[in-house]
């Protein structure tokens, strides 16, 4: 496949921005910033504001509801850059931020959302309206649609790619049932996200700036732990990568990779700047003590493998959503696309007075470039040199959810991923299973079941893949022999056991790294390899059902989290049935 060539042509992009105006070139290309114009660690970085998703009434907790808007604005992303125009959540226009506010929710307590669409007729970023794309019947603006990325909810809160809509609500997709979506909290405690998820948008409205963060937290289990709290020690960093034209504006390649099948669609955006909670490469002034950092990956593509230029150790107390059994102490991690990891660095053992939060990752992950200067730098710390009490820890037990057993699962599926090319060699689609998203759905797991689902990638990226609803433990990673002949024959039959996929899950195993053997959301797809994973679709912390119907329409979805193949139409849906 040519992804290497075509890795190294955006690679190249910066070079060319230099003697623009002598290659023949469309405008956009000319004007891309090199991103070593910007300086690094000049800004602060940001706390983005916060909003409770409940409120206390007589002492007692009670829910609430919260309107958040979505809003055309601009962003200074970069003290040396000119402001960006963005697409912004907020409670108005004047307090929308890159990323959105963090909600904090608490366990057992309702949060309401009404979300609000207060965007322009045309889109800042080019769309593509070939792939399967969410196109209002009149011109009423862009689709838009929220998905709480974590959340155990009911369908029809659930943010269904085709549950879309307009600005004022004045078009509606055709899952679309009602304005205000209920978040129930019902569930562990852990960190959570909020997107856009618009049918065939989902990549460029993310890229236009519609992330935010979402925080449930349930003191009595959580308290107890003495991990580092509050708004200064207990830190969420919403990290992704971003092309700038020089005027400022977001840059994204108009031209697909092939245009006379699809004008605009690409396989995979990648962007020379780090973003960290909305500010290019920014530094934190840091005490001499314990931080918790839940650092969310919000990239379409990019992987980060994260790691301290002087050494300094990540200790990890949660994966995605949930909490790890034990705490575990890396000095690097991989982080995929909508990963979610929750690390406790102590600063008070670093040796410097400043440190680099690197990245190393190849891109795209695991076949493509090394990083260069500009994207292998995401943030810097510089740390005070006054040592201070510190009473917070972090304990090496942490919250045992009971143990997911294989035994118990009640059927086996098999997921195949495959990627279609064009006659250059070109990706044209991806498809799960051989089948695009309106095709009639084939996952209908049962409520209050788990299953195991053996994830086979044919491609040749690595696929992080999400599941809506459902938590996951990753049992064994499976490189596959004789690959081609096997893919043959799934290319024919698109079924694993015809293809006797037994005789060909005799590779190499893969060893999980300890701080992914939790409960997971997503989980990287290692390319050429089976991944065998047990799905549970109820709660982990209690036995209780779902305390909403999760039967009902309009159901749910799973996809890759690779945004530009989620699009394109890297999803299928998922029915829970009673
Ligand atoms: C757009 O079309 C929808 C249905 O096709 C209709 O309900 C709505 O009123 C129209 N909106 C405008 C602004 O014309
Ligand atoms: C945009 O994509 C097209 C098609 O893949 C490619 O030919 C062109 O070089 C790209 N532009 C830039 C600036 O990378
Ligand atoms: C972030 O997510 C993107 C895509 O989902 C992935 O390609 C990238 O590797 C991830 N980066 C980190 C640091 O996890
Ligand atoms: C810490 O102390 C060293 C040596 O006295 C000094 O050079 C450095 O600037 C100080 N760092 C901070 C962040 O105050
Ligand atoms: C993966 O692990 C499960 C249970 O640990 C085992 O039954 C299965 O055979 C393993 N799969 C492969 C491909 O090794
Ligand atoms: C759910 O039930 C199983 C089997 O009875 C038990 O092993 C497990 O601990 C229970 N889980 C919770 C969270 O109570
Ligand atoms: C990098 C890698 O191993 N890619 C493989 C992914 O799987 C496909 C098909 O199974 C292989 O062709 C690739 O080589
Ligand atoms: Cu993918």
């Amino acid at each position: 496949m040519a992804s290497m060539a075509r890795r190294s042509l955006m690679f190249s992009m910066v070079s060319v921005t230099v003697i623009g105006f002598l290659i023949n070139s469309s405008w956009a290309e000319e004007e891309i910033i090199n991103p070593s114009k910007l300086r690094m660690f000049v800004d602060e970085l940001p706390d983005m504001p916060k909003l409770y998703g409940f409120e206390f009434v007589d002492g007692v907790p009670k829910s609430k509801s919260l309107q958040i808007g979505m809003f055309k604005k601009k962003w200074k992303f970069h003290k040396d850059l000119p402001p960006t125009p963005v697409f912004a959540y907020g409670v108005s226009r004047s307090k929308a931020t890159i990323p959105g506010p963090t909600i904090e929710a608490l366990h057992g307590v309702d949060t309401y959302v009404t979300w609000k669409n207060h965007l322009p007729l045309k889109h800042i970023l080019p769309w593509d309206p070939t792939i399967p794309t969410a196109i209002p019947s009149n011109k009423t603006g862009v689709p838009t649609v929220v998905h709480l990325h974590g959340g155990i909810d009911e369908p029809a809160s659930d943010g269904n790619s085709n549950s879309w809509f307009t600005r004022k609500f004045r078009d509606k997709g055709p899952t679309w049932s009602h304005k205000t979506y209920r978040y129930r909290n019902h569930q562990h405690p852990g960190n959570l996200w909020y997107h856009d998820h618009a049918m065939g948008l989902t990549r460029v409205n993310l890229l236009a700036g519609l992330i935010g963060a979402y925080i449930i937290r349930h003191h009595e289990v959580e308290a107890p732990l003495g991990l580092p709290n509050g708004d200064e020690f207990d830190r969420t960093l919403l990290v992704f990568d971003r092309s700038f034209r020089k005027d400022g504006s977001i840059y994204m390649n108009s031209t697909g990779n092939n245009p006379s099948i699809h004008p605009q669609w690409q396989p995979e955006y990648f962007g020379d700047a780090i973003i960290v909670n909305g500010k290019a490469w920014p530094r934190l002034t840091v005490r001499r003590r314990k931080y918790r950092f839940r650092i969310i990956n919000a990239s379409n593509a990019r992987f980060f493998r994260f790691f301290f230029t002087n050494g300094l150790r990540f200790t990890h107390v949660a994966s995605d959503s949930a909490y790890l059994k034990r705490s575990v102490v890396t000095k690097d991690f991989l982080l995929g696309p909508s990963e979610i990891t929750d690390v406790v660095v102590d600063f008070s053992q670093s040796k410097s007075d400043s440190v680099i939060l690197a990245n190393d990752a190849t891109y795209p992950y695991p076949s493509g470039d090394p990083v260069n200067e500009a994207n292998g730098k995401v943030m810097k710390f510089v740390i005070l040199n006054h040592t201070e009490l510190d009473t917070s820890r972090v304990p090496k037990k942490l919250i045992q959810y009971p143990k997911a057993k294989l035994s118990s699962a009640s059927r086996t599926r098999y997921i195949a991923m495959y990627e279609y090319t064009s006659d250059v060699d070109e990706p044209i689609h991806l498809y799960l299973n051989g089948k695009p998203y309106e095709a009639p759905v084939t996952e209908t797991p049962k409520e209050g079941t788990t299953e195991v689902w053996n994830v086979i990638n044919l491609t040749e990226d690595n696929h992080p893949l999400h599941i809506h609803l459902g938590l996951f433990v990753v049992l064994n990673q499976t490189e596959l022999v004789n690959v081609e002949e096997f893919k043959d024959c799934m290319t024919k039959l698109n079924d694993a056991d015809k293809c006797r996929i037994s005789k060909y899950a005799r590779g190499k195993r893969i060893v999980v790294p300890a701080h992914e053997k939790g409960w997971k959301n997503v989980f990287k797809m290692r390319p050429g390899s089976v991944t065998q994973i047990l799905v549970r679709f109820s709660y982990i912390h209690s036995n209780s059902s779902y305390v909403f119907d999760a039967t009902a329409d309009p159901g749910y979805v799973y996809h890759c989290h690779i945004l530009d193949h989620e699009d394109n139409a890297m999803m299928r849906p998922l029915k829970i049935i009673s």
